[in-house]
């Protein structure tokens, strides 16, 4: 009986020492040490011994129990340990490793030009309003001296909502709402940046739609020569000191007389090229002296007041001062077009 015993426990060490997991270590314990086990079976035969003989074995059988029980405890303490390490090795992180680049956006070059424009504006004494983009007939059209049927209409294709309401096809209804607001009182000095829509087949130049810049000064004793400074002072310090400016006679219903201002080709130098179709000069707003029915719709003594208004298409001036050659980039959210002006902000 000893030597079975002192075999078991032979037995037993060589199965706990080679056990790779804790499961197996598990069964080698249930396989020894359970009620079903060798150990327990060999006590069985004890009845069979002499009553001397008798606690020998009994202690001997303790013995080699606690002999595996000891060996089954270290070597899980050993496997448990194994398993720590094993997981902590697989998630091991290297700091040394550069981190990923984070990719951050920038703003849209429009938004760029017309925040700009804005500070510029500002600058010079001027606030931002800002209207609706569903807008009355009223306030696009009726109020700006185009009365309904009236010929000029078509120079703005316009998107009806119903017969009253309309997608606005400039910045100008804002300058009659801000007119209006004052009650035909005090002077006004507004910049209204915003989108608009005309009916305008899509192309390099035109797009259905897009965003404008009006501009408004009414005061007494405002002159055409305000506008010119004003419109020179814009263009210098948009486009350079070297570029030159000049006012063409042109039409629009709600300015007395009315301008387009063109400026100096920056590509030729004025010397004439595809860019500014030989002319020397490229056309980039519409302006005018605010026509006496404008201000006397809005509430304003046209004999006390007189005004100047200006608008502009905010592509034109960026295509112009970034070099792009078609609206449409502004529009198809190219990342390739966008990252070029995602220059560090200030
Ligand atoms: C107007 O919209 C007038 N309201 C401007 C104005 C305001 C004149 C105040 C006098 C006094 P016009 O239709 O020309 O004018 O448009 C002004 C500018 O918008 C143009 O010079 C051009 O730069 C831009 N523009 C016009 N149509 C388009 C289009 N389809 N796509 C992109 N830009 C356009």
């Amino acid at each position: 009986m000893q030597d079975r015993l002192k075999e078991l426990e032979g037995e037993a060490i060589s199965k706990v020492e080679s056990a790779s997991s804790l499961k197996e270590l598990n069964e080698v314990r249930v396989s020894f040490l359970g009620k079903k086990g060798p150990i327990t079976e060999v006590l069985k035969g004890m009845g069979k011994l002499s009553a001397e003989e008798r606690p020998k074995m009994g202690a001997l059988a303790n013995e080699v129990r606690d002999v595996i029980s000891m060996r089954i405890e270290s070597k899980q303490q050993e496997l448990e340990e194994a398993a720590v390490n094993e997981k902590l090795a697989s998630e091991t992180i290297d700091i040394t490793l550069p981190g990923r680049p984070v990719r951050t956006g920038s703003h849209h070059p429009l938004t760029k030009i017309v925040e700009e424009l804005e500070d510029l504006f500002i600058g010079m004494g001027y606030t931002v309003a800002e209207g609706p983009e569903v807008e009355k007939d009223y306030y696009n059209f009726e109020a700006l001296n185009l009365p309904k049927g009236h010929p000029a209409r078509d120079m703005q294709d316009s998107f009806y909502i119903t017969e009253e309401f309309l997608l606005r096809t400039h910045t100008s209804p804002v300058q009659a709402r801000t007119m209006e607001k004052n009650n035909g009182q005090g002077p006004v000095k507004i910049i209204c940046p915003g989108k608009v829509y005309r009916r305008d087949n899509d192309d390099a130049t035109h797009s259905h739609q897009f965003m404008q810049i009006e501009g408004l000064v009414v005061d007494e004793n405002i002159r055409m020569s305000d506008l010119k400074g004003t419109l020179e002072v814009f263009a210098k310090k948009m486009f350079g000191d070297d570029r030159e400016i000049r006012l063409r006679p042109s039409f629009f219903p709600f300015t007395e007389p009315s301008v387009e201002m063109d400026i100096s080709c920056k590509i030729c130098g004025g010397a004439g090229c595809s860019v500014c179709k030989k002319t020397g000069w490229i056309e980039i707003l519409g302006a005018g002296m605010v026509h006496p029915n404008v201000l006397e719709m809005a509430g304003y003594d046209s004999k006390k007041y007189t005004g100047f208004a200006f608008g502009m298409g905010a592509e034109r001036i960026a295509m112009l001062k970034y070099g792009i050659d078609d609206i449409r980039h502004f529009y198809t959210d190219d990342i390739r077009f966008l990252t070029q002006f995602s220059v560090p902000e200030e």
